[in-house]
Order: structure tokens, then C-alpha cells, then sequence
């Protein structure tokens, strides 16, 4: 049969029964399911190795017209952990301190947070990811970029469902506004910080807010037309 071109036939390795299958995604929900969001980290380093198959793993991710529109910096470096803190927390305690609304804050008050960011600094790595807005072509020239928030979005989902099940404990924070850690990290103006993926050990007596635990239930969530 003639091939249309610039198609590959699809690499199957193997074909699953409805049962397997199953088995599968029950399996992979129930690990899913023991994520929590972890605040507080063991010193403990986690090896670069690691991290990369990690990130590796995320760069899998579907995205518009598969161009890949992210970038991430993996960070262990304590100096510039500490500095990423520092910005942070002089975000925050803008924010906690009247620049977020009441709404918000309330919003906020089950899951106990507030300015401090230790795990910017004790987390064993920070993996900030990145959202190319637009790409830079050859000649210098934008290129358009296409779905980028759900692209990024996806490629985040994946890393942090990658970092769960190589058994580290992670945090998304997201400090408003991010704008330090594009000059912090030398990124390029078309580069736009979206979140900080904190990861590695949870620390041994690590508290997390019962509150997060109580996820919409699959009723909730899903309507089947069948
Ligand atoms: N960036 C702040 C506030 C914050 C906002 C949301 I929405 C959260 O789910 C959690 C925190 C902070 O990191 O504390």
C-alpha cells in the first residue's frame, strides 16, 4: 500500500486485552491518586540522572503543530536556590499582604499557605518551566506558536506525573508575578515563566493539608454518553 508521505506506519509493541487494559489505568489511577502536593523536604540530594529522564519524559508531550513550545531549567545549585526564595517571598508577601483579594486569600486559607517558601531552597531540585509565547525562527525572524498555555500545561501534567511515580514528592508554585526568574535565569524575551516545579525527598514528619486530599469524585467530574 502506498505510504502518504512523510507518515510512518505506528510502532505497536504489543496489543492489550479490555481486561489488561483495565488493570492498567486502575493501576495507574490509584498511584496517581497518592500525589500529594508536599510542602516540606529532606536535604536529601536526588541525582541529576533523575531529573532528566524526568523532563525528558515531559518533552514526549503533544503540543500545537508539535512545536514544543517549553523550556526547562533544572536547578540544585543552592546559590541560585536561594535567590529564586528570595524573589519569591518578596512576591508573596506582596501578595499575602494585601495584593491578592479576600476572595482569594479564603480561597487559599484550607491549604495553610502563606509567604514563606522554604521548599524553594530545601526541595532537592527546582525544575522552573518555561512557555516559549512565540518561537525564533533561523533568520531571526517570530514564529507563531500555537496552544501554548495547553501545550505547557500537558508537558507539566506529564513531569509531574513522571517525578510521582520515580517516587519524588513535588510542589507547583507559582509566585506572581514571575517575571524575576526570567532575568534570574538569563531566559530570552520570548520565554515567560509559568510555574516552579519543586521536587525530591519529602521530609520524614512532612504535613499536608487534609483539605487537599478530598478530590471531586468521578460523578462529579464526568458525564458518559454511551
Ligand atoms: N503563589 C502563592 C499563592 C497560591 C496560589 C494558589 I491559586 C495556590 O493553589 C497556592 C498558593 C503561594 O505560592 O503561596
Amino acid at each position: 500500500m502506498a505510504r502518504r508521505q512523510g507518515m510512518d506506519v505506528l510502532e505497536r509493541s504489543e496489543t492489550v486485552t479490555d481486561a489488561e487494559m483495565l488493570a492498567r489505568a486502575e493501576a495507574v489511577r490509584d498511584r496517581l491518586r497518592t500525589r500529594r502536593t508536599v510542602r516540606d523536604y529532606a536535604p536529601t540530594p536526588v541525582p541529576r540522572a533523575v531529573i532528566e529522564a524526568c523532563v525528558a519524559a515531559a518533552g514526549t508531550a503533544p503540543s500545537g503543530a508539535n512545536q514544543q513550545p517549553w523550556h526547562f531549567e533544572a536547578i540544585s545549585d543552592p546559590v541560585l536556590k536561594a535567590r529564586i526564595r528570595e524573589a519569591a517571598e518578596e512576591e508573596e508577601k506582596r501578595f499575602y499582604g494585601g495584593g491578592a483579594s479576600q476572595e482569594w486569600l479564603d480561597a487559599l486559607g484550607p491549604l495553610g499557605t502563606d509567604w514563606r517558601k522554604p521548599h524553594l531552597t530545601d526541595a532537592a531540585w527546582l525544575i522552573v518551566v518555561f512557555a516559549q509565547r512565540y518561537g525564533i525562527g533561523p533568520d531571526g525572524a517570530r514564529v507563531k506558536h500555537y496552544y501554548v498555555p495547553e501545550s505547557v500545561g500537558i508537558a507539566s501534567g506529564m513531569l509531574i506525573a513522571a517525578l510521582h511515580e520515580a517516587g519524588l514528592a513535588t510542589l507547583t508554585h507559582t509566585p506572581n508575578p514571575m517575571g524575576f526568574l526570567r532575568e534570574l535565569l538569563e531566559r530570552p524575551e520570548n520565554e515567560k515563566a509559568v510555574m516552579i516545579v519543586a521536587c525530591g525527598h519529602a521530609a520524614p514528619e512532612a504535613e499536608v493539608p487534609k483539605a487537599a486530599k478530598v478530590k471531586k469524585t468521578l460523578g462529579e467530574i464526568l458525564v458518559v454518553r454511551e
